[in-house]
């Protein structure tokens, strides 16, 4: 079973949370928060996995959209100055991971005291966010183009998580996943050809 919600706003032309259930055992919370390529803000991305209600991965990241993947400056000192905590285990990046930031959490939360720690580390993550979001203004012409391709980069390599895609397609199929995964899941924003452009 999956839930999907999805909003939009005058900074985000897509905000996805996800639900899904697979069976009796596998657990999965999916949320992007896509910002319409004309601001210069990073895309907010989570994924927690269960399995039997136990967490086996829990990631979070403000993944920059900027050439050699800087984040904004205020995000960056933001980010610096907080503290970080010390998760016992830490997962280690698939090689198409190269969208992710370096305050990329990716872990695999062991007990109580970890899980708050992840939580509260995306809530501060998602209120400094969204304090940024209220103030943005649209940025013009050549940065909106190279916004647009680091978009494009960033869906192509979410389009590449076999694990995402493995587990679709044995409870729905392969076409099914398919069109899922490129339309609901990450759908490519349309504007500037894949491709094109100056790679981030
Ligand atoms: N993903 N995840 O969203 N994935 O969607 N996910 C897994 O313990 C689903 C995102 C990410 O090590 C696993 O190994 C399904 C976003 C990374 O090779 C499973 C859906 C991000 C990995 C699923 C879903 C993201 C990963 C294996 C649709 C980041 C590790 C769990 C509902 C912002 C990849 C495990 C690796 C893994 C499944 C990241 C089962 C079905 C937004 C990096």
């Amino acid at each position: 079973m999956i839930k999907n919600q999805c909003y939009q706003t005058r900074t985000f032309r897509k905000l996805h949370l996800e639900l899904a259930q697979i069976g009796s055992s596998l657990d999965i919370l999916h949320c992007v928060m896509f910002p319409r390529p004309e601001f210069d803000l990073p895309i907010f991305g989570a994924d927690l996995v269960a399995g039997r209600g136990k967490l086996a991965m829990a990631i979070a990241d403000l993944s920059p959209v900027r050439d050699q993947q800087q984040l904004p400056d205020p995000y960056q000192q933001h980010l610096e100055s907080q503290p970080r905590y010390d998760f016992r285990h830490q997962r280690h990046f698939p090689e198409w991971a190269d969208i992710f930031s370096d305050f990329c959490l990716f872990v695999r939360p062991d007990g109580e005291r970890e899980e708050t720690a992840f939580v509260d580390t995306v809530d501060n993550y998602l209120a400094f966010h969204c304090q940024q979001v209220q103030d943005a203004e649209p940025v013009d012409g050549d940065r909106r183009k190279a916004i647009m391709v680091a978009h494009q980069h960033y869906c192509a390599q979410q389009l590449r998580n076999d694990n995402s895609r493995r587990v679709l397609e044995k409870a729905f199929g392969e076409p099914w996943a398919e069109r899922y995964m490129t339309t609901v899941l990450v759908d490519v924003p349309l504007g500037v050809p894949v491709g094109k452009g100056k790679m981030p």
